[in-house]
């Protein structure tokens, strides 16, 4: 069975659908302990982003984006760390939209989520203040 078939309800509006769809493929990854370990991460890249993000011609890629979506630094991704890193994506894909592809370059897009990551995340010097 095509397990992107199997989840929907009827009724869902077009973000609701976009929304269920998020939390799906989350879990199908994370399974039972809903946090994505680097090997699921890795699976969940190659299987349903691999057009975006390449991790077997460049396994040096994995490490730093586990690094870089870890905010919490505990090892995993949990929901929130990848909802934010697919929110940013799906930023980075509408300004690509509205953008000549000659002028917004893949590195530069790269660059811009690393921005927006080290203002959600700023390094760990600077949490722990209270
Ligand atoms: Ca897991
Ligand atoms: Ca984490």
């Amino acid at each position: 069975m095509d397990d992107k078939t199997t989840v929907i309800g009827v009724g869902l509006s077009k973000l609701q659908f976009a929304m269920q769809i998020l939390m799906d493929v989350f879990h199908k990854y994370a399974k039972e302990d809903d946090k994505l370990n680097k090997g699921e991460l890795k699976c969940l890249l190659k299987t349903e982003l691999k057009e975006l993000i390449d991790t077997d011609s460049n396994p040096q890629a994995l490490d730093e984006l586990m690094a870089e979506l870890d905010c919490n630094q505990d090892g995993v991704v949990d929901f929130m760390e990848y909802s934010f890193y697919v929110a940013m994506l799906t930023v980075l894909l509408h300004a690509v939209k509205h953008t000549p592809p000659e002028s917004f370059s893949t590195q530069e897009q790269h660059e811009h989520w690393q921005e927006q990551q080290q203002q959600r995340c700023p390094p760990p010097t600077q949490q722990q203040q209270q």
